[in-house]
This record gives C-alpha cells, sequence and structure tokens, in this order.
C-alpha cells in the first residue's frame, strides 16, 4: 500500500481530521467508512486532499503502508470494539491502530492489554477541540506504549494546533493515560463554563446588566488574566440576537444544559481516586438539575416569594471579576490534582507541566492562564497542588475579598452560585487550621468504634461510649 495514515469512521470528526492529515506534508491517507456513501461523499467533495479511498476494510488495510498505521473515529463502546477487531484481524506484528474517539479509558486500558499480547500497538488518543480543531489543529492526547508513540509522532505533531511554536500532543503516558487526561479536560472545561455561567448570573441579576452589555465586560476581561476561548465565545454568545424575536438569542434559549459523559465520568474517577473535585461536581450537577423539569417547577411555584434582588455594590464588576477568577484556579488545581491522583493509581508517568502546555491550543478550555500552570510545574514539578505555588496563592490572595463579598451577596439576593461557593469553600478547608472532622471522626466512634487518632501521641483509641467511657488503645 502506499497511504502512510488511514482513518477509519468518516462522519464529521474522522472526515475532519482525515482532511488535516491529508494537508500535511508527508501524510498520505486512506480512508473508509461503513457505509460506502460517506466515504464518496468526502472523496467527491475534498480532491484536493488526494485521498487513498476504500471500499472494504481489506482494501483498506491494503492500501496502508507498512508497518501499518489507522485511526478510528467511530462511535465510543461497541463500535469502537467492533472496528478494533475487523482491524487486529488482519493487522501483523507492529502494526498500530489508535482510538480517536471518546473512550472510557477503562476500555482503553483494557485494548491496549489485548492488542499487545497479539503483538499489536494500540494507543488511547485523547483529540479535543470538536470538529473546528479536528480540522484545523486539535490538541492530541496520545497514551499507549513509546515505541508507539515515536512512530506516531510525526504524524500527529504534524496535525496538531500550535501554541507558542510548539505542537499541542505529547506522549501522555502508557495505556489509558491519554484518554484519562482527555476525560479530566472534559471535566474541567464543564467546572469552567459553569463558573463563566455563574459570574454571567451574578452580573445579570444582581449587576443589572443586559446581554449586550455583558459582552462588552466578557470581551474586556479576555484582555486579561481570564483570556481564554470559553470567555471570548462567551461575548459573542451574549452579542448574538435572534432573528426571529429580534431579543437576545440567550433568552430565548431553553435553560437545559446537556452533557454526553465525560463530566459525569470524571466526577465518578474523582469520587473514586478519593480527589475532591468539588467545582466540577457541582458543574455536572448544575447541568443535571437544570434538566430536571419537574424539580424546577414542583419548588418554584412553592416558593414563589423571593428574596429582593440587593443593588449591586460598587465595584461589583471587578468583584466577579475576581472570584471568577479564583474560583478558576481552584477549579484548575482540583482538575490537575485528579490527574495526578489517576496517574499515581495506574502507574503513569504523567509530566502536568506538559499537560498544562498541549491545552494552550486546540482545545476547548485553551487559555492564557495554563501558560502560568505550565511555569509552576515545570518551577516544582513535585508541587502538592497548583494553590500552593506562589504565583496562583498571591492570585488567591488578591482576589479573595472580592471573592467572599460576591459569594455572600449572592446567598443574600438568593442567586445560586455553587461553583463559586464550593470553590471557595475548598479554599477555606483546605486553608484551615482544624477541620470539624474530628467531631465527625468521633461520631464514627461512637456508633461504630472506628476508632481515632490522637493529635497528642501516636496509636488508635477508642472510647468506650457505651460504657465508663474511658479511652482504650485499639491498635
Ligand atoms: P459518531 O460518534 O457519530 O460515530 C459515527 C461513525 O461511527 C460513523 O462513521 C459510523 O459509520 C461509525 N460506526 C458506528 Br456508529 N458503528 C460502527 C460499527 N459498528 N462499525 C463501523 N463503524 C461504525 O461520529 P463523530 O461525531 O465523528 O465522533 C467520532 C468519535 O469522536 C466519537 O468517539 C466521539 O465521541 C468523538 N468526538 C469527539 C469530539 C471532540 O471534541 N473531541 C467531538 C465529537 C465527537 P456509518 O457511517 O456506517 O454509520
Amino acid at each position: 500500500g502506499e497511504a502512510t495514515i488511514g482513518v477509519i469512521g468518516l462522519a464529521v470528526m474522522g472526515s475532519n481530521l482525515a482532511r488535516n492529515l491529508a494537508s500535511r506534508e508527508g501524510n498520505t491517507v486512506a480512508v473508509f467508512n461503513r457505509t460506502t456513501a460517506k466515504t464518496d461523499a468526502l472523496v467527491e467533495e475534498h480532491p484536493e486532499a488526494g485521498f487513498v479511498a476504500a471500499e472494504t476494510i481489506d482494501d483498506f488495510v491494503a492500501s496502508l503502508a507498512t508497518p501499518r498505521t489507522a485511526i478510528i473515529m467511530v462511535q465510543a463502546g461497541a463500535g469502537t470494539d467492533a472496528v478494533i477487531e475487523q482491524l487486529a484481524e488482519r493487522f501483523e506484528e507492529g502494526d498500530i491502530i489508535v482510538d480517536g474517539g471518546n473512550a472510557d479509558f477503562h476500555d482503553t486500558i483494557r485494548r491496549e492489554e489485548e492488542l499487545r499480547e497479539r503483538g499489536l500497538h494500540f494507543v488511547g488518543c485523547g483529540i479535543s477541540g470538536g470538529e473546528e480543531g479536528a480540522l484545523n489543529g486539535p490538541s492530541l492526547m496520545p497514551g499507549g506504549s513509546k515505541e508507539a508513540w515515536e512512530a506516531l509522532a510525526p504524524a500527529l505533531r504534524s496535525i496538531a494546533a500550535v501554541a507558542q511554536d510548539e505542537p499541542c500532543v505529547t506522549h501522555v503516558g502508557s495505556d489509558g493515560a491519554g484518554h484519562f487526561v482527555k476525560m479530566v479536560h472534559n471535566g474541567i472545561e464543564y467546572a469552567d463554563m459553569q463558573l463563566i455561567a455563574e459570574s454571567y448570573d451574578l452580573l445579570r441579576r444582581i449587576g443589572g446588566h443586559d446581554p449586550a452589555s455583558l459582552a462588552d465586560v466578557y470581551a474586556e476581561w479576555n484582555g486579561g488574566d481570564l483570556e481564554s476561548y470559553l470567555i471570548e465565545i462567551t461575548a459573542e454568545v451574549l452579542r448574538q440576537d435572534d432573528a426571529e424575536t429580534g431579543g437576545p438569542l440567550v433568552d430565548v434559549i431553553l435553560d437545559r444544559a446537556g452533557s454526553k459523559g465525560t463530566g459525569v465520568w470524571t466526577v465518578q474517577n474523582a469520587l473514586g481516586l478519593g480527589v475532591p473535585a468539588t467545582a466540577i461536581g457541582e458543574a455536572v450537577f448544575a447541568r443535571a438539575l437544570s434538566c430536571s423539569a419537574e424539580h424546577r417547577d414542583a419548588v418554584r411555584s412553592t416558593f414563589s416569594d423571593r428574596p429582593d434582588v440587593p443593588t449591586a455594590p460598587d465595584g461589583f464588576e471587578d468583584d466577579v471579576r475576581a472570584a471568577l477568577y479564583a474560583s478558576k484556579v481552584v477549579a484548575y488545581a482540583q482538575g490537575f490534582d485528579l490527574i495526578r491522583a489517576g496517574a499515581e493509581e495506574h502507574g503513569w508517568d504523567i509530566d502536568l507541566g506538559a499537560i498544562a502546555r498541549i491545552w494552550r491550543g486546540g482545545c476547548i478550555i485553551r487559555a492564557r492562564f495554563l501558560d502560568r500552570i505550565a511555569e509552576a510545574y515545570d518551577d516544582d514539578p513535585s508541587l502538592v497542588t497548583l494553590l500552593a505555588h506562589p504565583y496562583f496563592a498571591e492570585a488567591v490572595r488578591d482576589g479573595e475579598a472580592a471573592w467572599r463579598r460576591v459569594v455572600a451577596l449572592a446567598v443574600t439576593a438568593g442567586v445560586p452560585a455553587p461553583a463559586f461557593g464550593s470553590a471557595l469553600a475548598s479554599y477555606d478547608a483546605l486553608a484551615s487550621e482544624r477541620l470539624p472532622a474530628a467531631l465527625i471522626q468521633a461520631q464514627r466512634d461512637f456508633f461504630g468504634a472506628h476508632t481515632y487518632r490522637r493529635t497528642d501521641r501516636d496509636g488508635v483509641f477508642h472510647t468506650l461510649w457505651s460504657g465508663d467511657r474511658s479511652e482504650v488503645a485499639a491498635d
């Protein structure tokens, strides 16, 4: 075969990725789709790509130069397993199968092991940036073996987004590391979007702004520390009028936010790993709440007396900006904490600074902020958490008073700001000298003899709660 790389699955993501590959020097791209009509349409619409079109899976495999490399872009789950099996039956030792879909990283770990035993390389590769990224440059998060990475690197580097002259791709770690990191990326994206949405709600309901003036506020914020793709598109969304009503588009969009599952996965894994990724959790729950129409109707009609909304104090916009930034620091710190915990659990050697760098371009959470995160981890690779790094500590201290004012006002006004509030609570808990966990542990000892440790000496203890209440050594 003559093709240097192949793409299977030519829905929107696969077609765009194939076109991206074809547009770069050195790649000849074979394409295949279960339904041939899609292959034909793609090849017809893009003669410039010089695609090698295959009608059958056998033709596709035959069209690839050895060692073969194929990227799968089909529906995650059973479809991906089916396509992997079709390829694996035909591929030979040393060939590489890449899954670019949104796979559950546990599936990726399983698939990598199965294929390794059959002499094949399997690379689960997180791809961020949606359709646009796939076409013009995504952020790429490949896992799998070092050998496979070395073989794939030139093609992946050729198509990745570029940030500060560096391609947004790095070998994340072995087997499922890439899909794990992609999952956490999406979780952070949920938190970031929720925080922006809360800032919008506060500025609108307390600050008295309309969407058009808010578009200006976000556009201005985009010139500072908060500069990011999500802030930029927020300004654009708020500036958009609806053709039918002539009013702001945001006002005619039903207030229910959907999701496709990676946010839920992130929180499930955070729970399993014992990482308090509370901002991501609040974001996932807030979307679920928005979709609970029945509950919203029932409670809204029960409580029609809502608190009076106070007038915004002077400097409210600046306060909200500071609160947003501080909350964002906490949310990202939690996300990176989760990656570190996942790496420890699964034996991945993940360079957190490199992850921040490959997220600077191509993906949805791309932002100036990620440079600071990369610098913090480069500065101190063993940094326990971003919040403890001097740069972020100073940012949080600078915004702290404003953050408290905003959360207090939100509570008083009855404007829900769960991610702002829980990010602040997370910071306060971590910074506290003592936590009420001591009381919880005593309660546990009371009803379940779960024992406790003491602050003043080593050992494990139990109080005879139902006896004479003396303390006994329990270890
Ligand atoms: P879809 O997820 O809608 O999948 C459609 C493709 O899967 C079609 O090419 C279809 O072939 C193929 N397919 C299915 Br379904 N079952 C198959 C099977 N059993 N055997 C062979 N092919 C099968 O496509 P997409 O929206 O382009 O997404 C592709 C992947 O990328 C997904 O995993 C998705 O989660 C991920 N994704 C990522 C982003 C992102 O921002 N990173 C965005 C969107 C999607 P057919 O034409 O014959 O039906």
